[in-house]
């Protein structure tokens, strides 16, 4: 893109264009019109940071036209006016290339700080021949803006997407200068050497990618095992690496047990060094009560990716080690006394009684309607435009710790600016992936004739109802209930066999992440992480925003209970619908075990190319799967703690060793 210059007065608008193609570009003329807006006499425009000439609103583009090609004679008073008549609704994004007269130094912890890339490269080299050496380079102004955007980070003036960056500009940086320190065989200084690795069994890796970003930039050495990596892998790298710290990941229930044998092999094996514990479903508590107790080395739970630096450094500091190592073993011992007393609070009922107590569905009133098809129906390479419509923002942002509602947050005091400009790269990005087809959609749904007996869900081969092709085995809430509320189960949303009604049960399966691998190798080789972990959390948005659109498209056509059904995009998310699209693992249904047999119901390994891990994670990570109940008095729900009496039973009937199915639902389990 041209580098432009644009001047001249509002009221006597004169304007020198340099570049080429000046005028088609109409020099991205939304910036004009913002120039006009802000009362701006002059402004040095980055073209690529400004709307594209197709992107420009018709309307506007005449104004703006008729100003460039000087076509009447009241053009700018025209221009002027619909400026004012939108004054605040538009955004000024200037750039300001001032900063490109200073020394190389300044323009280094500039980039750095600014997250710009565009010139590091050559910035980098003048660096290098000027100080003499690459590794001043890297220890001089590098770390230097590097230090300035960890202050601004931990003080909180600084937000993530903005530190990855970044981070960005460093990695850039230093990538190049690597081949000159290998010639002389130095190395950067580091802080310490950490091991990242998300469990086995488990596939995703967006949070711990952006804590080794932020690791990364505070000088910290991070070796990345990538995803589904298993303890021994761990555990020899560490080794061979000689590594001042372990940090471990991930997503899913089973990844807790996974962490909890880590900590365990570590202890047998004998290291000493510490043990970060990270990722979705880990928490301080379940640190302090399940895996700690099982390392005498440091064990920490690490809740986000801006406290990760904090925890590290006094995790190897000769000075605050100890002290801070003390302060957590005692935060965990009083966790764990805290949970000693709280148990006898949470007070459990026996399974007879839960089940006694289950919702009341007047089946007989309800009529059943029937899916407009049984079996499966395959969507294979669904567009990605019908899906962008379906998302739902807010979670894209906490992905990258910015707190608020979407759009909201875009307006936010503190956060707004990042947000904003967060949200624009998304957009972009949504794009490019659009057009350059970056990834692929599948998705599988199906239906089928089902009852419920007890607490499963018998699933039949065909409306004769003779044949069972598949059991889901339910759960059902065991805390004791205030009058009028009951203790639910999934399989009472499901007529009784008893009943003699015939009803269905759905099931899906849809990833919006096939064939990511070639631009993720893409920004890898560019070393990119910004772009990396914004792709792949568009992909998780795409993911989610599937399984909605279908279980819209269900609602009103595949299984119309729900045709008339008229619900806006914020209705969606409030979960305003009929009936309900629980997934396993979510907390009606906790149990992972149950994707396999939901799976080959579906045939969703063929149909939609989604495959289960051994702990039984999605492959590609941005998939869902999950059940669709249609019955009104559905609803979402947490199982929450059950008791001994439903292990056994459920054990048995999945035909399952307790032990195993303990294992599988230690988080739900009484104590
Ligand atoms: C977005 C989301 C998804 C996305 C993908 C998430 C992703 N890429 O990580 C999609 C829509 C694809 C998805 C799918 C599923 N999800 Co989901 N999902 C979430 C949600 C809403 C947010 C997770 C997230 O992205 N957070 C943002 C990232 C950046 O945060 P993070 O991973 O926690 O990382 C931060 C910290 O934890 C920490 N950290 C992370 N790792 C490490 C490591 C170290 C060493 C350190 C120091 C720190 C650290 O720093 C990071 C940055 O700040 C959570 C609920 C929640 N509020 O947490 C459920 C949740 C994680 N999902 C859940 C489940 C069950 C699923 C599914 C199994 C459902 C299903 N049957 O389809 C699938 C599984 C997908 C698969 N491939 O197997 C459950 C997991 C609990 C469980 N019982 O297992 C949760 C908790 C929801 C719930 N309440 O039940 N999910």
């Amino acid at each position: 893109m041209p580098h432009v210059l644009i001047s001249g007065g509002v009221s006597n608008v004169s304007f020198s264009f340099r570049g080429n193609n000046a005028i088609r570009e109409a020099i991205h003329a939304a910036f004009l019109f913002h120039a006009i807006q802000a009362g701006m006499d002059m402004g040095i425009v980055n073209a690529g940071n400004l709307a594209i000439y197709e992107d420009i609103p018709k309307d506007l583009l005449v104004l703006i036209e008729d100003v460039l090609l000087n076509r009447r004679a009241d053009a700018t008073d025209r221009l002027l006016e619909a400026a004012n008549s939108v004054k605040g609704q538009a955004r000024i994004r200037v750039e300001d290339l001032s900063w490109r007269e200073k020394p190389v130094a300044e323009r280094l912890a500039h980039a750095l700080v600014n997250g710009i890339n565009q010139y590091i490269v050559e910035d980098t080299e003048i660096a290098r021949v000027e100080l003499g050496h690459p590794l001043k380079v890297i220890e001089g102004p590098l770390m230097d803006g590097m230090n300035i955007v960890g202050d601004l980070f931990g003080a909180g003036k600084m937000f993530l997407p903005q530190v990855v960056k970044s981070a960005r500009v460093m990695k850039q940086s230093v990538a190049y200068l690597e081949p000159y320190l290998e010639q002389d065989k130095s190395r950067a200084k580091s802080k310490g050497k950490i091991i990242l690795a998300t469990v086995k069994g488990d596939v995703h890796d967006i949070g711990k990618n952006i804590v080794g970003v932020v690791l990364r930039c505070n000088s910290y050495d991070i070796i990345d095992l990538g995803v589904m990596t298993p303890c021994e892998k761990i555990l020899a790298t560490a080794r061979q690496e000689n590594a001042d710290i372990i940090g471990l990941s991930g997503l899913i229930t089973p990844s807790l047990e996974e962490m909890t044998y880590v900590a365990q092999e570590m202890q047998r094996q004998s290291f000493n060094i510490p043990l970060l514990i990270g990722g979705a479903t880990t928490s301080r508590a379940h640190t302090a009560l399940k895996i700690e107790p099982h390392y005498t080395g440091a064990t920490v739970h690490v809740v986000d990716a801006s406290r990760a630096v904090g925890v590290a450094s006094q995790l190897l500091s000769d000075s605050a080690r100890d002290k801070y190592v003390e302060g957590v073993r005692a935060e965990y011992v009083n966790l764990r006394d805290l949970h000693k007393n709280k148990k006898s609070a949470t007070k459990l009922i026996s399974l007879d009684e839960a089940r006694d107590n289950k919702m009341p569905i007047e089946w007989t009133d309800h009529r059943i309607c029937q899916p407009s098809f049984l079996g499966v129906k395959t969507f294979t390479d669904y567009s990605i435009e019908t899906l962008i419509d379906y998302i739902d923002w807010t979670p894209f942002f906490s992905t990258w710790e910015l707190a608020g509602r979407f759009p909201r947050i875009l307006e936010d005091e503190l956060v707004g600016e990042s947000a904003r400009q967060l949200f624009q790269d998304a957009k972009a990005m949504l794009k490019k992936l659009v057009a350059g087809k970056w990834l692929s959609a599948h998705a599988v749904i199906g239906f089928f004739p089902a009852n419920s007996v007890g607490d499963d869900i018998e699933v039949y081969a065909d409306e004769n109802r003779d044949k069972v092709i598949a059991h889901f085995r339910m759960l059902r809430q065991q805390t004791e209930k205030a009058k009028d509320k009951f203790n639910l189960c999934l399989a009472d949303f499901i007529a009784p066999k008893s009943s003699g009604i015939n009803d269905y049960l759905g099931g899906f399966a849809v990833t919006a992440g096939a064939g990511m691998e070639a631009q993720l190798a893409r920004f890898e080789k560019e070393h990119d992480d910004y772009n990396s972990i914004l792709f792949k959390a568009l992909a998780d948005r795409l993911a989610e925003s599937f399984a909605e659109h279908m279980h819209t498209r269900v609602r009103k056509e595949f299984w119309p209970y729900a045709a008339e059904e008229r619900l806006t995009h914020e209705d969606l998310i409030a979960e305003k619908y009929q009936g309900i699209r629980p997934a396993p693992g979510y907390p009606a249904c906790p149990d992972h075990t149950e994707k396999p047999a939901l799976f080959e119901l579906l045939n969703a390994s063929q149909a939609a190319n989604i495959h289960l891990t051994e702990n039984f994670a999605m492959l590609p990570a941005s998939s869902v799967s999950g059940f669709y109940f249609s019955h009104p008095q559905s609803r979402y729900f947490g199982l929450g703690k059950i008791a001994e009496d439903q292990v056994i039973d459920y054990a048995a009937r999945k035909q399952m060793d307790a032990n195993i199915v303990k294992r599988w639902l230690a988080t739900n389990l009484k104590e």
